[in-house]
């Protein structure tokens, strides 16, 4: 064991490098302010925008889209089930809304369903150097687990775009735009781009004083996930003025 020393430094250097990257990734992508909620309760939250595109850029607009419910992919302990969102979530929908905020976008608005229910919100005309953060308000409904359910949590994926340069498509790449999106096959997937398959979250727990599971799910319950889908990304994701004319991405 004489080279000991030798080969016990690279690994403390591999490691340490490790721990620094997983913390800046942490650190640095784009998440909620208050990303755990107890259920039944309402917070004024913020989806925190921690870097722009790189050195010298601005993020200029974003663009954020909760799960509707209707066709929403969902995990129960990690496993797609067959369950609709309300299985567990009974009041979910029209949940989040915008507060309005012209700090540093000048034009925003939310995005609704066919029903009108709010499914996300975008920003845009703004100008956020890269080495800022920026705080962009909504508020967070008070969010109810259904009492028959096993649900011990709800984790809702939320699909976030912050841009820095209005491109079609085909122009997503680094510089360009950061996707925090779900990797569900939607067109905002952006595979190989600095945010890929890392998404904000909202995680909702149950109040088990006051919402205790049933004797059924033996005292353990599950961990629920809600990911938008696909179909649903590639409909709500772009950003749409109130005339109706799509600005991002370009058509
Ligand atoms: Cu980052």
């Amino acid at each position: 064991m004489t080279n000991f020393k030798q080969i016990r430094f690279p690994i403390h250097s591999a490691l340490a490098f490790v721990l620094l990257a997983a913390s800046h990734s942490a650190l640095s992508h784009t998440r909620l302010d208050i990303p755990v909620v107890m259920e039944g309760v309402r917070v004024a939250n913020n989806v925190v925008i921690s870097h722009g595109c790189g050195e010298g850029t601005n993020v200029i607009s974003q663009s954020v889209v909760f799960p509707d419910g209707v066709d929403s992919i969902v995990k129960v302990d990690g496993v797609q089930s067959t369950n609709v969102v309300t299985d567990f979530l009974s009041n979910w929908g029209n949940l989040n809304q915008k507060i309005l905020s012209y700090n540093v976008f000048k034009h925003e608005n939310e995005k609704t369903d066919a029903d009108g229910n709010v499914v996300g919100f975008w920003v845009r005309d703004g100008k956020m150097p890269d080495y800022y953060n920026v705080f962009v308000p909504f508020r967070a409904g008070a969010a109810v687990i259904d009492s028959d359910s096993c649900a011990v949590s709800v984790k809702v994926v939320v699909a976030v775009a912050d841009i820095c340069k209005i491109t079609n498509i085909s122009g997503f790449a680094e510089g360009i735009v950061n996707l925090w999106t779900p990797a569900v096959g939607s067109n905002y997937d952006g595979p190989g781009l600095h945010g890929y398959d890392s998404p904000a979250t909202l995680t909702y727990t149950r109040n088990l004083e006051t919402n205790p599971l049933p004797p059924t799910c033996g005292g353990t319950g599950v961990a629920v996930e809600v990911i938008p889908s696909a179909a649903q990304l590639n409909r709500d994701m772009p950003i749409v003025n109130t005339d109706g004319k799509q600005i991002w991405p370009k058509p």
